[in-house]
């Protein structure tokens, strides 16, 4: 069973490991252990990651970035509409109405969904783990932002499934990094005793959340998460962009944002800058070759003068971090430190306002950019019955309230109640009673629409099934179970009829069934009671008197994929991961015979000179010239087997060579090791 964090970060993508020696983030094969959430489309093969990276500005409309919040939502979403205006690359609506991509791939035009995508990224970072721990890679615990709704985790989770991986959780970013804080310190407060509360900031490309959480020995409790999804590093790029782009228009009459590459480098360059002026608040130039129309272009700027760019930017930091203290209801003295990490918390500008707002130093002990991955990991091998590891138990947040709705078609009267406040515990589950006669709907949806950052309130509907009346007439007693479970999804998990016995003088029985009719008075749409179980099976108090029957519940949930399309996407990753393992085996043996030529050439007037006759190495020398021709022309664009035989013509010659300077190169070992025996 393997132990694997994910980190799916907007822009960087890490992975957190477990192994022998504990958590650890696990380099690729580029020796870095941050991957980019990029992935080129190619006319043979797919590049994922860091050789995808490296195609933006050359691959434009082919190599897909910036696609992590482009899950769960409709095509005509807002959202989806103002990043499509942006993107480079072309977004397209999906049958079912979500998003999709549309790229050249393989030489043809090609629709991938949204999960795809993820699913490709995905499945790299599973091959990444894979050849870390060298053993195969299913069981993954995998990071989304604190504020995704249900549609935008179930997608990630169909992404997790064309990858391959088995996601036993999808944790909260910031909930990770507070597990990541907390797992190892010694110095926790007794169970007993006032909790520790320390404050998480995250602020990423894209996102900026926030979170408190009270620890205790061996427990962590997210009291509140709140978030401004919509500012990250990526704004501050862009208001560096806008920047140049008004100055090069009237500097040097360029129009940048009608060219896409050139724009993709600028955005490329201001990153750099941006980040420089974290380290230095002089001047700092910015200048790009060849930018467009052959012109070099060249400008600066220093620090002050970017914070006043950003200051709009700036004054989004405070917000989030006041509604979290409300939420929570702590004031500043009940904090014990503020932990930040993301890669735009390094912005001097945005640290300053974290701590002035708390009027307190900011903590940096934790990795900015590895602590979501090992959070993860740490939460892995909680869930892992292989992995041992100290106790620790982690109630998050629901971060929208939740409410049903319910309605029979038969009868009238509809009801709604709330069933998950904001920031109530999560996992958790609630026993609701209805009285019924037949089957009825119940319908989720957020509360309050306006606090979601997703245009649609609904999560789905959950039909009660199987509802009839008593055999006396009367409405049934049905049970109800909602949950929130561990990947932060909300679902009516089971359903159940009480069914009366016919037992003589039997009429108000169970003490639920009291507390329910002084409660509703006759009205059969109430929600009877609730009870707070966590996590457990709704267990009717068992009486001789009642049995409790089971009921189907048939759920539709609001943009989910059906299974059928996402096997389908299954077999076509893996259908594109053969075409990527061919592709790579051809141009292994491509190159090996391209080394293989170099080498031999070195060897023929190196090493090999004294074993063979001038004339033979002139002969051979020739033939070498042709091979390395031949590879930049008929043979730039051959079949394995072309390549693998081309390779062993080659060595016919080599061979007998090397064997040669082999034998006179071993012997006088040979016999230098017998003169020691004798
Ligand atoms: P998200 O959390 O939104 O999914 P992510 O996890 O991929 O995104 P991070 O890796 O945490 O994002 O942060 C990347 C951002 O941090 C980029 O905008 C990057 O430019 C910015 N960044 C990194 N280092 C610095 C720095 N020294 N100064 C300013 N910004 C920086
Ligand atoms: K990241
Ligand atoms: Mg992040």
């Amino acid at each position: 069973m393997s132990v694997v964090g994910i980190d799916l970060g907007f822009l960087n993508c890490y992975i957190g490991v477990a192994r022998s020696g504990g958590i650890e983030t696990i380099a690729n094969e580029y020796s870095d252990r941050c991957t980019p959430a990029c992935i080129s489309l190619g006319s043979k093969t797919r590049a994922i990651g860091n050789a995808a990276k490296s195609q933006i500005v050359t691959n434009v409309k082919n190599t897909l970035h910036g696609f992590k919040k482009l899950h769960g939502r409709a095509f005509e979403d807002p959202y989806i509409q103002a990043e499509r205006a942006k993107l480079p690359y072309e977004l397209q609506k999906m049958p079912n109405g979500s998003v999709g991509v549309k790229v050249r791939y393989l030489d043809e035009e090609r629709l991938f969904a949204i999960e795809q995508i993820t699913g490709m990224l995905l499945a790299k970072l599973k091959e990444t783990s894979e050849s870390a721990l060298k053993k195969p890679v299913a069981d993954c615990v995998i990071s989304v932002p604190s504020f995704f709704t249900d549609a935008e985790r179930r997608s990630v989770m169909a992404a997790a499934q064309i990858a391959g991986l088995n996601c036993l959780k999808l944790m909260n970013e910031t909930t990770a990094v507070a597990l990541a804080y907390g797992i190892y310190k010694q110095d926790l407060p007794a169970l007993e005793e006032k909790p520790r509360n320390v404050v998480f900031v995250d602020m990423g490309h894209s996102a900026y959340q926030v979170s408190i959480c009270a620890f205790n020995k061996g427990k962590l409790k997210v009291l509140a998460t709140t978030f401004d999804p919509f500012i990250g590093g990526r704004n501050f790029d862009e208001a560096l962009v806008d920047y140049f782009s008004e100055e090069f228009r009237t500097k040097y009459k360029l129009n940048v944002k009608e060219n896409p590459r050139a724009l993709l480098r600028l955005y490329q360059e201001c990153e750099k800058l941006k980040k420089l002026m974290s380290a230095n608040a002089s001047d700092l130039p910015l200048n790009i070759e060849c930018f467009m129309n052959d012109l070099d272009v060249s400008s600066k700027m220093n620090r002050a003068q970017f914070e006043q760019l950003c200051a709009a930017l700036l004054s989004r930091v405070e917000p989030p971090l006041r509604a979290a203290m409300d939420q929570a209801k702590l004031q500043r003295e009940d904090i014990y430190s503020i932990e930040i990490v993301g890669g735009a918390t390094r912005i001097p500008a945005v640290k300053e306002q974290i701590s002035n707002f708390f009027c307190k130093e900011i903590s940096t002990t934790l990795n900015a950019d590895e602590a979501v991955a090992r959070g993860c990991a740490l939460q892995c091998a909680i869930l892992s019955p292989a992995f041992k590891v100290r106790e620790f138990s982690i109630t998050d947040v629901v971060p929208y309230s939740v409410t049903l709705r319910w309605k029979s078609s038969y009868e009238e009267g509809t009801g709604e109640c709330e069933v998950f406040s904001k920031n109530h515990a999560a996992p958790f589950s609630k026993v609701i009673t209805f009285h019924k006669k037949e089957p009825f709907d119940l319908e989720a949806y957020y509360t309050h629409p306006h606090e979601v950052p997703y245009p649609d309130s609904r999560i789905g509907r959950f039909t009660i099934q199987n509802v009839g009346p008593q055999h006396d007439g009367d409405n049934s007693k049905v049970k109800v179970k909602v949950r929130v479970n561990i990947h932060g999804l909300f679902s009516v998990a089971n359903a159940s009829i009480i069914e009366k016995q016919n037992i003589e003088g039997d009429h108000n029985d169970t003490p639920m069934d009291t507390e329910s009719s002084s409660k509703n008075q006759g009205r059969d749409d109430e929600l009877a009671a609730s009870g707070d179980k966590q996590d457990h099976p709704a267990q009717p108090k068992a009486k001789a008197k009642v049995k409790s029957i089971d009921l189907p519940i048939q759920a539709s949930l609001y943009r989910q994929l059906g299974q059928d399309l996402i096997n389908c996407y299954i077999e076509n990753e893996g259908k594109m991961m053969m075409q990527d393992k061919l592709e790579k085996e051809r141009n292994d043996a491509k190159n090996a015979v391209e080394e293989y030529v170099y080498d031999f050439r070195d060897k023929l007037c190196g090493v090999f000179e004294k074993f063979i006759t001038e004339e033979d190495s002139n002969k051979l020398t020739l033939m070498l010239e042709d091979t390395e021709n031949w590879l930049y022309e008929d043979g730039e664009d051959q079949p394995k087997q072309v390549y693998m035989d081309k390779l062993q013509e080659l060595r016919k010659f080599g061979q007998p060579i090397q064997e040669r300077y082999m034998e006179h190169e071993e012997r006088p070992k040979v016999l230098n090791e017998l003169g020691k025996k004798i």
